[in-house]
C-alpha cells in the first residue's frame, strides 16, 4: 500500500486497456494519476470510479500529472503504438521529467521502436517497454505482463507488474479464478517476469499474438471439418469443444470457442450467430510483424505466416463469392459423425498447435541471437499460463520441457511432446488426407504437418533447387562428399560440364 503523499505511478491512455489497467493498479493498493488528451474522457472515468482503493488522480495537463507523481516516477504509457509514443515522451521530457523517471511502453508497440525509444531517450529518462495480454477482463483482473528494458527500472516496476498480473496456481501451473470471475486475484505465482533487455518484452508479445494467430486459425479449421465434413450444427460442435477443454487441449481459446457456438443471433433465436457474422477476419498487424520478422531472420515459422494469409483471403470476400460459382472442388460428402473422426481432427488440432508453438520458440531463439538478448523459454511459457489469450494448460508441459532441457533446439525433440506427435500422427495425416480430398480448406493443419514432415526430413530436395540456381545463375554448390564452405560450379551449357572449384 502506498504511504508516500502521492501517487507514485502514472498511467496515460484512458482507452479501454488503459482504464482497465489503471482500476487493476488501484485495486491493489496503489495510488495513481491518470492523463488522457482528450481531457473529457479523464473527467468520466475520474467521476465514474469514485471509490476506488486507492485514490485515482485525474489530470488535464502533462505539467499538473508529471507533478503529482511522486519521484523516481512509474509512467505507464497506453497510446496508440507507433508516433503517439514519441510524441507523449516528448510532452513528457518538456513537462519535466528526470533521467531517474521511468516510462513503460505497455502498448504492442513494435520491438525495434522500443529498441530504438531506449536508445534515443537515454540520459534524458528510463524507456521501458511490457507487452500485456489478456485484453479487456485481463487488464481488469489480470494480465500476464511481458517487461523488457533496463533491470534497475524492472526494481520499481516490479511491486506493481507482480500484484496486478494474473496468477497461476504454483503447484498446477492452472490460472487462479480472477479475470473469469471478475475479481482481482491474490496469492499465487504472478504471470509477469523480466524477460530481458530493450525490446525483449515487445518481442515476446509479438510471438505471442503470432501464435494467438494461428490457434485461433486451427480452433476454426477443426470447427469447419466438424461442420462440412460431419454435417455438424454449431450447438452440437460447441459440445465437442466443451469435451475438449477437459483435454490436453484445455485452454481459454477452446473455453471461449464453446460458448461463441451455442450463441444464438439476438435477432432471430432460431439461427446461431456464428451464421450471421461476415465471414472476413480484421488483423490489427502482429500477426504480419511476427511472420515479416520470421522471414528477415530465414526462421520457417509457415503456420503462423499461414494463419495470417488465412485471415487475408477471409477478407476477399466478394472475389470468394464470384470465384464460388466457377471454380468447382469436389462433389460435397458427409462422413458419419463418430468418435473415431472427431477424435482424429481433435488429434490434428493438438499436433498442428504443437508445430505452431515450436515455430514461435525457434523465432525466440534466434531473435536472441540476433539482439543478444537470454530468453529464458520456460519462463516465457510460464507467464503465458494466466492472463493472456493463448492461455492452456499444455504451457505446463513447455515449461517443463525447457526446465528439463534449457538448450532444447526445438520443442518437437522434448520427449513429452515427441510422444504426442506420434500418438496423433496417423490422425492429423488422415484428417489433412480428408480435408485435400473433399475440398475443406484447412491451410494451417496442413502447413503445420508440412512443418513437421520438412523438419523430419535428414534430405529435403533443395539440392535440386541449389542445382538450378547454378544452372542459371553460376551461384555455386556445396558437395556432399567436400568440407563445408567449398564451393562447385557446373558448367552446364557446355557439352562436357566439366565441374570446377569456384
Ligand atoms: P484520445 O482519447 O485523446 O484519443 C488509444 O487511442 C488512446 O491513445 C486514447 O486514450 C487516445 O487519446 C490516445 N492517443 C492516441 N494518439 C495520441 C497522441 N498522439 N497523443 C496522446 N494520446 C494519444
Amino acid at each position: 500500500m502506498m504511504t508516500s503523499a502521492n501517487p507514485c505511478v502514472g498511467l496515460i491512455g484512458l482507452a479501454v486497456m488503459g482504464k482497465n489497467l489503471a482500476l487493476n493498479i488501484a485495486d491493489h493498493g496503489f495510488e495513481i494519476a491518470v492523463f488522457n488528451r482528450t481531457t473529457a474522457v479523464t473527467d468520466e472515468f475520474i467521476a465514474e470510479n469514485p471509490h476506488t482503493p486507492a485514490k485515482l488522480t485525474g489530470c488535464h495537463t502533462l505539467k499538473e500529472f508529471v507533478d503529482a507523481i511522486a519521484k523516481p516516477r512509474v509512467i505507464i504509457v497506453l497510446v496508440k503504438a507507433g508516433p503517439a509514443v514519441d510524441s507523449i515522451v516528448e510532452q513528457l521530457l518538456a513537462a519535466g521529467l528526470d533521467p531517474q523517471d521511468i516510462v513503460v511502453d505497455a502498448g504492442n508497440s513494435l520491438w525495434t521502436d522500443t529498441i530504438r525509444r531506449e536508445k534515443d531517450y537515454s540520459g534524458k529518462l528510463k524507456f521501458f517497454g511490457s507487452g500485456v495480454s489478456g485484453g479487456e477482463l485481463g487488464a481488469r483482473f489480470g494480465p500476464s505482463l511481458m517487461p523488457g528494458g533496463d533491470p534497475d527500472s524492472w526494481k520499481h516496476l516490479e511491486p506493481i507488474w507482480k500484484a496486478i498480473a494474473a496468477k497461476v496456481d504454483a503447484r498446477t501451473g492452472e490460472p487462479l479464478a480472477g479475470a473469469s470471475a471478475g475479481k482481482p486475484v491474490t496469492g499465487g505465482v504472478p504471470c509477469t517476469a523480466y524477460l530481458g533487455p530493450n525490446g525483449a518484452g515487445h518481442y515476446v508479445k509479438m510471438v505471442h499474438n503470432g501464435i494467438e494467430y494461428v490457434d485461433m486459425q486451427l480452433i476454426s479449421e477443426a470447427y469447419l471439418l466438424l461442420r462440412s465434413l460431419l454435417g455438424l450444427r454449431p450447438d452440437e460442435i460447441s459440445q465437442i469443444f466443451s469435451q475438449w477443454n477437459k483435454t490436453e487441449l484445455n485452454s481459454y481459446l477452446i473455453e471461449i470457442t464453446a460458448d461463441v457456438l451455442q450463441q444464438k443471433d439476438p435477432r432471430n433465436k432460431k439461427k446461431f450467430l456464428v451464421d450471421v457474422i461476415v465471414d472476413s477476419a480484421g488483423q490489427k498487424g502482429t500477426g504480419k510483424w511476427t511472420s515479416t520478422n520470421s522471414l528477415d531472420m530465414g526462421v520457417p515459422a509457415n503456420s503462423i505466416a499461414e494463419a495470417v494469409f488465412a485471415r487475408c483471403m477471409s477478407a476477399l470476400k466478394s472475389e470468394r463469392v464470384a470465384a464460388s460459382k466457377k471454380l468447382k472442388g469436389p462433389l460435397a460428402r458427409k462422413l458419419r459423425a463418430g468418435k473415431p473422426i472427431i477424435e482424429a481432427i481433435r488429434q490434428a488440432l493438438y499436433c498442428s498447435k504443437i508445430c505452431a508453438y515450436a515455430q514461435g520458440f525457434q523465432l525466440m531463439r534466434e531473435a536472441q541471437n540476433q539482439y543478444h538478448w537470454k530468453l529464458d523459454f520456460g519462463t516465457i511459457a510460464s507467464i503465458w499460463r494466466g492472463g493472456c489469450i493463448i492461455r492452456a494448460k499444455f504451457l505446463q508441459k513447455i515449461t517443463d520441457a525447457y526446465q528439463a532441457d534449457p538448450k532444447l533446439v526445438n520443442l518437437l525433440l522434448d520427449p513429452y511432446f515427441r510422444k504426442q506427435v506420434r500418438t496423433g500422427q496417423e490422425d492429423w495425416r488422415k484428417v489433412v488426407s480428408l480435408a485435400a480430398t473433399t475440398g475443406v480448406p484447412a491451410p494451417a493443419f496442413m502447413s503445420a504437418l508440412a512443418y513437421f514432415d520438412s523438419y523430419r526430413s535428414a534430405v529435403l530436395p533443395a539440392s535440386l533447387i541449389q542445382a538450378q540456381r547454378d544452372y542459371f545463375g553460376a551461384h555455386t554448390y556445396q558437395r556432399v562428399d567436400a568440407p563445408d564452405g567449398q564451393f562447385f560450379h557446373v558448367d552446364w551449357p557446355a557439352a562436357d560440364r566439366p565441374e570446377v572449384k569456384a
